[in-house]
């Protein structure tokens, strides 16, 4: 997909590191610009969300008092796995290429990053993040490097009949259908088409260091612009196949359900969760002095504008960031709140897109007219209190 958009900020360079005057790459590395101020004091939200009450599945989500930098620290990323959280030797880890190949592969963690090096600022979003009240940290920002998949899958030379690819994971689990129990590895599938993306990477360094092990180690798909769902960690195999792959996290689960009017009629569709969709939330108030200062985030898309309405009044314009920037990264944006009145207050944010789409609201029926929690990009209300 071109958006034709021209600050991208990734880039391809042989054989490891080689860098270049990009300011991601100052010293030290997570040190960037910031909508911040002197003094500041973080004024928390009201409306604090719930104990995450599945740890074991869902780890360490984004409080968003904290953020304070473009990139979310390793540390401070979310995890989401669905099976185990597979422990794997990097030493004798191998990643299989097969299926309708004419040269079926099997590569060392070694030959991967002997291969040309890629890296991306990649804003990576569970696409069930506020689909409950406890869970709206299910993002984060991070700086992935690893080598491009197309170019290994043009090795590989994929025969006519190849339609579909198929990511496995080495985590796995039981799963049922019809009454027949099977063992299943965690298992996303694209078309040919978009695998062949020149922005996937097989990606084997977050920040600048070795994947962490929940974050997929050794390597892990990432595939900037889709949700958090297609980007495989802890990769195991790529399968080409002549047709539609229909494991779990394709078409069972991670499916969207939503009643839409088709000629007339309602019709409930179906469809698997894809691409990543125009989003904002405001992120965090700040005091200085007695001045108040609204920051927030938008992603999703190339952002054009992020506005900001206050009690239901005006949609207001705020000041977008454009000191850190890249494509499939969120943009940072601030407000100065001028007239902030002591008393509890909401807070909504709305981004629109470079091709002027608007983030749905609440009741736009998109959001309305959708029954299960995923995708639930509709514009976000924090509350406050002012003193
Ligand atoms: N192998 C494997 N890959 C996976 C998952 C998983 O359970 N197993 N979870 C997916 C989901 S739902 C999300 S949101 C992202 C989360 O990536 P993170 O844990 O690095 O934040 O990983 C995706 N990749
Ligand atoms: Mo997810």
């Amino acid at each position: 997909m071109d958006t034709g958009y021209s600050s991208r900020r990734d880039f391809v360079v042989q054989g490891g590191a080689a860098f270049t005057g990009l300011s991601l790459l100052h010293a030290p590395f997570l040190a960037q610009a910031f909508p911040s101020r002197k003094g500041e004091e973080v004024v928390p939200w009201l409306d604090q969300p719930p104990d995450n009450p599945a740890p074991d599945e869902v780890r360490n989500l984004l409080r968003w008092e904290d953020l304070d930098s473009w990139v979310t620290p390793s540390d401070q990323f979310f995890a989401v796995n669905h099976y185990d959280w597979p422990v794997i030797d990097g030493e004798t880890w191998t990643l299989e290429i097969g299926g309708l190949v004419r040269r079926p592969m099997t590569l060392t963690l070694s030959e991967l990053t002997a291969r040309p090096r890629r890296e991306t600022v990649f804003t990576l979003e569970c696409s069930g993040n506020h689909g409950f009240p406890w869970f709206i940290g299910g993002i984060g920002t991070a700086s992935w490097a690893g080598t491009p998949l197309a170019p290994i899958l043009e090795e590989a030379q994929v025969l006519e009949d190849g339609r579909e690819v198929i990511f496995f994971g080495s985590d796995a689990g039981e799963e049922e259908v019809r009454e027949i129990k099977m063992p299943q590895h965690f298992a996303r599938s694209m078309s040919l088409t978009d695998a062949m993306s020149p922005d996937n990477l097989l990606c084997y360094e977050m920040n600048r260091a070795p994947l962490p092990q929940p974050n997929g180690f050794p390597v892990r798909l990432i595939a900037p612009g889709w949700y958090g769902i297609a980007n495989v960690k802890w990769l195991k195999r790529i399968e080409v196949r002549d047709s539609r792959f229909m494991g779990r996290f394709m078409a069972r689960d991670y499916v969207t359900v939503r009643e839409e009017r088709l000629d007339g009629e309602t019709a409930w569709i179906e469809s698997s969760v894809g691409r990543a969709l125009l989003k904002s939330v405001p992120a965090k108030v700040t005091r200085s002095n007695g001045r108040y200062q609204i920051v927030g985030a938008a992603w999703g898309a190339p952002i054009a504008a992020a506005e900001v309405r206050i009690d239901g009044g005006p949609w207001v314009r705020a000041t977008i960031d454009r000191s850190e920037q890249a494509e499939f990264a969120w943009t940072l944006w601030s407000l100065d709140w001028t007239d902030a009145s002591p008393g509890e207050h909401a807070i909504t944010s709305r981004a629109t897109d470079a091709a002027g789409n608007v983030q749905p609201a609440m009741d736009d029926p998109r959001i309305a007219n959708k029954q299960t929690y995923w995708e639930s990009n509709g514009q976000v209300t924090r509350r406050i209190r002012v003193t």
